[in-house]
């Protein structure tokens, strides 16, 4: 406790410098970090010490918060969420920690009273980038959303020593750079190295006589042991007490070396199976969409897994709780099928480090889990080898043909006589060489599963997922994805937010919906003139920026016209490429074109295997080679690749967009997220009938967004008519003069051969259809172009645009997972007085 010294007046009141939020107070408080923990004196600091030091000033103020939410939920009978994921794209912490925390703007004047630029520190945090794309940031939106909506919940997943790769361009290519990302030390994450946990691989497994029940048990006899660490870092509410934990999974060897080796003489062998051990949290792969089946991932998923439900288990443990309610105390999510092991791994802990019978464990089990299936693509539906899983996990393999066997009994009694239907659901492919088939087992091991935009939740039903929705209907349903307002318009938008706010209050940033009090102000002209004012100093930023990093001049004026999302054919950036070939083109053909001015703006990485995503890249980089210089253009069209696209650069990118590409092939894009993010900061989306692009534009209204393409059912039903791309190519010569001057070298030194890849394919294959979309895509470009001219009506559906886009807050999302799903409650948190200031041992 503190005490206050004798001779002080005993009315003064001290704030304590770990939690006081006057201005003076954290400035002593910066200054003492500075000190303290990075052992600088200001004159010899760095902006990355200045950094790590307000860091710590503001984990400082938000650890009673943590401390009281962990100490509440273990107290508390309450249902936790436990959110299993691969990927965690949390992005920088410290300024959503300042947001949510609500003390931006005292900080904010702290940091200017010293003489700082809390900007500046701002970006020279080193984001977290453990996650390739939608489905690693979906999971950190949902933590905000958990956290803000005071529901008790644990994110868990892998602590990767790198992240996704840092993009460089060199000539026109991508080129990938180790994503050094703990360099530095990461402020934000607490060592729990006291909740350790070992994890087993390969061996073979024993069966044995229980001694005292006489039952028949198995122990499984590995051949490698390696220990979790956890690593926990606060995912703070917005203007809550609650701070829930990430705890992320650091892969060590169980011993230090193999010392019985290293004594031999083989120092090498014996440190090799430190090396192997640590190798499992190493690196995040890179691949999005497209399935590989490598051992190490396995061992990944595999690894994370184990250790969070070992976690759970110890949770209740400490809290005296029986296992038989498992399922009561915990909501497990698996986000994707990479978590699925996770179901037979539940098995195996309670029936035989557990002794459960197999009854009472599948009846927990199948009562714990959901599963959220976030693609269509068949080619990343997750298999194992056979061999490959038994190897690595022979106990799992026996449980997971008995899970099997048991459950194609039940499906010969809804459906009898249908060996079709058998081989399909089975959990085991046996057309050719065997798989485990990690989809399969994910629906029979959960008791909800969801898609994650109406269109595709239905389309789940009609394909890959159509036999288990026969089999088990009332399982299904669509969970429309959602994003944080807090990360993705307050802290990214603080112009926009301070505009909004200022017309109707604050309480929008908690209840999304609350923006449709906006629609009023578009008959307000002094509103609309402010809104579109804003927009326009945030892409005049936008544009400085890159003119720093890439010397090319922007019009500010010009169209923003931006397409930022991972590369992948599906996604159709090569559409977006042959739109800009097709406006040059027409310049090229009449200099006096009365065109808008447009800036296309391209962000994203490549998977590093992906030959043609890295080519369309090259491609994109090319064309601007040619268009950004060409005096005829008269910078009319610029195209600008923004590098090394990431969560941080995302925040600046979305607010200074006028146009979002949204152009995914109907029925390929389970959802999108940066659909959301771009129409809720104002842009307007071009865009298909995929994803959510459907539901935004049914909330935004069709008069506000530009539609265009083949349906999901018309591409369906134009692929088995027997689509020929080709004919678009002979019948339509802008499209052909395209094409052509692609093929021709013209953009590439004369080098005919470059591009071919692409052009064959466009001509030859094209799997997304591109040229069936072409001209209805230029077609409402070209709407888009005049559109522009009319400022105040682009203004005034900019701002229904914003106004309209409640339904995806990820708050809406999370509430209906946890009404539908979980069946979980707010456990909002008090801090008392006393809790606040408490620092006595309680021995
Ligand atoms: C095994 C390789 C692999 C890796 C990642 C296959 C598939 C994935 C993810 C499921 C890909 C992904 O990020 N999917 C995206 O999830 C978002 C969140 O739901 C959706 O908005 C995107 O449409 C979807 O592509």
């Amino acid at each position: 406790m503190q005490t206050v010294p004798n001779s002080m007046p005993a009315n003064i009141q001290i704030e304590d410098d770990r939690t006081g939020l006057e201005t003076e107070t954290l400035k002593r408080a910066f200054l003492d970090n500075l000190f303290y923990i990075q052992g600088k004196f200001p004159a010899l600091a760095t902006p990355n010490d200045y950094y790590m030091a307000l860091a710590y000033t503001v984990r400082d103020r938000l650890l009673r918060r943590w401390l009281s939410s962990a100490e509440l939920y273990t107290n508390s009978g309450s249902r936790t969420v436990c959110y299993l994921s691969a990927e965690f794209l949390m992005g920088p912490h410290l300024g959503n920690n300042l947001i949510n925390l609500g003390i931006y703007n005292q900080v904010n004047q702290a940091i200017e009273e010293l003489g700082l630029n809390l900007d500046e520190l701002l970006q020279q945090e080193e984001e977290p980038g453990l996650g390739n794309g939608g489905l690693g940031r979906l999971a950190a939106c949902y933590l905000d959303s958990l956290a803000s909506l005071e529901i008790p919940a644990i994110g868990y997943g892998i602590r990767y020593e790198f992240g996704i790769f840092d993009q460089e361009i060199h000539n026109g290519w991508q080129v990938e750079i180790t994503d050094k990302w703990l360099r530095y030390g990461n402020p934000w994450e607490i060592a729990r190295p006291d909740w350790a946990v070992d994890v087993k691989f390969g061996g073979h497994t024993e069966s044995f006589e229980d001694e005292l029940e006489g039952r028949f048990r198995v122990r499984w006899v590995p051949y490698k042991v390696v220990r979790g660490i956890p690593y926990d870092t606060p995912i703070l509410g917005y203007k809550v007490n609650t701070a829930n934990t990430l705890r992320l999974w650091s892969a060590e060897a169980a011993e230090s070396f193999d010392f019985a080796a290293f004594n031999s003489g083989d120092y090498l062998g014996a440190v090799q199976q430190k090396s192997d051990s640590e190798n499992i949290s190493k690196v995040l792969y890179p691949n999005d969409e497209l399935y590989r089946g490598k051992q190490l991932r396995l061992e990944q998923q595999m690894f994370f897994v184990s250790c969070s439900l070992q976690d759970m288990i110890r949770i209740m443990a400490g809290q005296k709780l029986p296992l038989e309610d498992f399922h009561k105390k915990f909501a497990i999510q698996l986000n994707d099928t990479h978590p699925a092991i996770a179901v037979v791994e539940l098995m195996r802990l309670l029936m035989d480090e557990h002794s459960m019978d197999w009854d009472k464990s599948w009846a927990i089990v199948h009562n714990t889990f959901g599963y959220t299936n976030h693609t269509l693509l068949p080619e990343a539906l997750e298999r194992w080898p056979i061999r490959l899983f038994g190897e690595l996990l022979p106990r799992h393999l026996e449980i997971v043909y008995e899970i099997n066997r048991r459950f194609l009994d039940d499906v010969r009694i809804k459906f009898p006589d249908d060996g079709d239907r058998l081989s399909r659901l089975s959990l085991i492919d046996e057309s050719g060489e065997k798989y485990v088939r990690m989809a399969n087992l994910a629906c029979v091991g959960s008791a909800a599963i969801n898609g994650v935009a109406a269109l595709h939740s239905e389309l789940l039903k009609q394909t890959v997922l159509k036999d288990f929705y026969e089999m088990y209907p009332e399982k299904f349903s669509n969970k429309t994805n959602g994003v944080t307002p807090r990360r993705f318009m307050v802290l990214s938008n603080p112009r926009l937010e301070t505009l909004i706010t200022s017309k109707i209050g604050d309480s929008w940033i908690k209840h999304l919906d609350e923006l449709h009090k906006l629609e009023p102000f578009v008959n307000d002209p002094a509103f609309c003139a402010e809104f579109r004012q804003i927009k326009h100093a945030i892409k005049q930023d936008l544009a400085n920026y890159i003119k720093v990093k890439t010397n090319i001049d922007v019009n500010p004026n010009s169209i923003f016209d931006i397409q930022a999302k991972r590369i992948h054919e599906y996604k159709r950036q090569h559409l977006n490429a042959l739109h800009i070939v097709t406006l040059y083109n027409r310049i090229k053909a009449n200099p006096n074109l009365d065109i808008t001015p447009r800036t296309f703006l391209f962000g994203g990485k490549a998977a590093p295997g992906y030959y043609m995503a890295k080519l369309i890249i090259k491609l994109i980089n090319s064309i601007g080679d040619v268009v950004n210089r060409d005096p005829d253009i008269a910078g009319r069209l610029k195209v600008v690749f923004l590098t090394d696209y990431n969560v941080k650069f995302a925040q600046r990118v979305y607010p200074a967009a006028d146009l979002s590409e949204q152009i995914s092939t109907a029925g390929k894009e389970a959802s999108g997220t940066g659909n959301m993010k771009f129409a809720m900061n104002g842009s307007l989306t071009i865009g298909t009938l995929d994803g959510a692009n459907i539901e935004i534009r049914e909330e935004v209204g069709a008069e506000n967004f530009f539609l265009f393409g083949l349906s999901a059912e018309e591409v369906v039903a134009k692929k088995a008519a027997g689509y020929n791309p080709m004919d678009y190519y002979a019948s339509n010569p802008e499209l052909k003069l395209v094409i052509d001057r692609i093929s021709s070298g013209f953009f590439s030194s004369g080098d005919g051969n470059l591009f071919k890849p692409i052009v064959d394919d466009l001509l030859y294959r094209d799997e997304y259809m591109l040229m069936a979309d072409y001209q209805a895509y230029i077609d409402c470009q070209d709407q888009v172009d005049h559109a522009y001219r009319d400022q105040d009506h682009w203004t005034r559906m900019s701002i229904l645009n914003v106004a309209r886009m409640g339904k995806f807050s990820s708050d809406r999302a999370i509430r209906e997972y946890c009404e539908d799903i979980w069946k979980v409650q707010p456990v909002p948190i008090e801090l008392d007085e006393y809790r606040q200031t408490q620092t006595t041992l309680n021995l």
